[in-house]
């Protein structure tokens, strides 16, 4: 195991910083409340769907059963038909709720002040549907493309509890080179303009890493909110 000093992807400091076209990063994005507020929110969401079609569970794509849970608010994305849809057997999918939506436009904001076609979008971004993916220390998420949304709208990520390994590829297939981010609790990642179709993934989370307060003790919460139409 690499120490700090010699570990090239644990450097400090940790700028916001544009890492490449569309894409920006910038670390500690929320405050430890801001975190625990939205896991106790997202904890809430989830009880008040088990049991049903609608819970947070593994789901099983074309490709095989994901090691990750998914919570779908806003719209949900099936993955027998990869398409976004409002009920599942009856079951009306939970709202985005007021403080999801606001917190994407102030996250869009600050990102905007890094990259200019993210910055485009501030005025006129809907946020829609949000994905709550929990990592436990042992899960991974492969490299894919997120590409069922009709828009071109820039995808808002936030990250909480473990480190996870942020896996940024290019737009054409996922093979090499990637670049490897270290998203940490509280971190926001933007990407749109010419990287929205990039392949990404998260090889690994790293196990004990969650500060105290942030409302997890083990593994990683990551929130994705997207505008889903033109
Ligand atoms: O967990 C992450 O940071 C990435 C999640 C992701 O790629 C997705 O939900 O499509």
């Amino acid at each position: 195991m690499p120490t700090l000093f010699d570990d090239p992807l644990h450097q400090l400091p940790r700028p916001p910083r544009r890492v490449t076209a569309g894409v920006v990063h910038l670390p500690n994005f929320l405050s430890l409340a801001e975190q625990n507020a939205l896991v106790t929110q997202s904890r809430e969401i989830a009880r008040s769907v088990a049991g049903t079609p609608l819970a947070m569970v593994r789901p099983k794509t074309k490709s095989g059963q994901m090691s990750v849970h998914m919570l779908n608010l806003g719209k949900h994305w099936a993955t027998n038909t990869y398409r976004y849809v409002d009920a599942v057997d009856g079951f009306p999918v939970p709202p985005l709720p007021d403080s999801f939506v606001n917190l994407a436009h102030r996250a869009l904001s600050a990102a905007g002040t890094l990259s200019d076609s993210l910055k485009s979008w501030s005025a006129a971004y809907r946020a829609e549907a949000a994905l709550v993916n929990y990592y436990s220390p042992d899960s991974s998420m492969g490299m894919h493309q997120d590409g069922y949304e009709e828009s071109e709208a820039p995808v808002i990520s936030l990250s909480i509890g473990d480190t996870g390994i942020f896996r940024l590829g290019g737009t054409l297939n996922r093979n090499k080179p990637w670049t490897d981010i270290p998203l940490m609790s509280g971190d926001l990642i933007v990407f749109g303009g010419a990287n929205r179709r990039a392949f990404h993934g998260i090889p690994s989370i790293e196990a004990n890493t969650a500060p105290a307060g942030c409302g997890l003790k083990e593994g990683r919460i990551n929130i994705t909110i997207r505008q889903l139409a033109l």
